[in-house]
């Protein structure tokens, strides 16, 4: 159900300072960068490993891009760290489902749109021994015709 872990979610205060720290200290370059207004968030995705098949490995960069968003009310709270994992799956929806009859609150009714296309949901951190954790269904990975613009 869950292949892999897709990515680590990073919380910073200043994304491009983050990403030179990645950059100069271990030499993982920036693969993509967006602003995801509905998250409220301005990310940076390091691929660390795998290619362009769906499977590749991330860590994922956010800024807040306003006070209201759960990262900056994260960020206040713990100052930068990891906010969240993310499993990757080819199903995201059958994931949620799953894991949702298993007694995890699911966040979202429907997976929403999430980096590069992606379909994403989130499973409550204190139903997960305090880690917000993510499903993902990358563009690539999901079966043909059901991938991106969600
Ligand atoms: N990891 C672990 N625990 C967390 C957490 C996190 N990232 N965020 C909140 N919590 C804990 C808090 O510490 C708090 O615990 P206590 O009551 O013991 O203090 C509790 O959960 C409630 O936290 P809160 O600060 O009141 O925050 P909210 O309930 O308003 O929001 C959550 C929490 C998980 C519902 C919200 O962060 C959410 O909807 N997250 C999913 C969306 C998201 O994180 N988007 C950004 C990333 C986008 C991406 O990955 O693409
Ligand atoms: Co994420």
């Amino acid at each position: 159900m869950l292949t892999r872990i897709d990515h680590i979610g990073i919380a910073c205060f200043d994304l491009d300072a983050t990403v030179e720290f990645y950059r100069a200290t271990y030499g993982f370059e920036v693969f993509h960068t967006e602003v995801n207004e509905e998250q409220g968030v301005r990310e940076a995705m390091l691929r660390i490993n795998g290619t362009d098949d769906g499977g590749a490995s991330w860590i994922q960069l956010l800024e807040p891009t306003r006070e209201d968003s759960t990262v900056a009310k994260w960020l206040a709270k713990n100052g930068e760290g990891v906010h969240h994992i993310a499993f990757g799956t080819d199903d995201v929806d059958g994931a949620a489902e799953t894991i949702g009859g298993r007694g995890v609150r699911v966040l979202y009714d429907e997976p929403r749109r999430g980096s590069m296309g992606s379909r994403i949901t989130f499973l409550h951190p204190k139903d997960c021994h305090g880690v917000l954790t993510e499903l993902v269904t990358s563009a690539t990975s999901a079966p043909e015709g059901e991938s991106g613009g969600h």
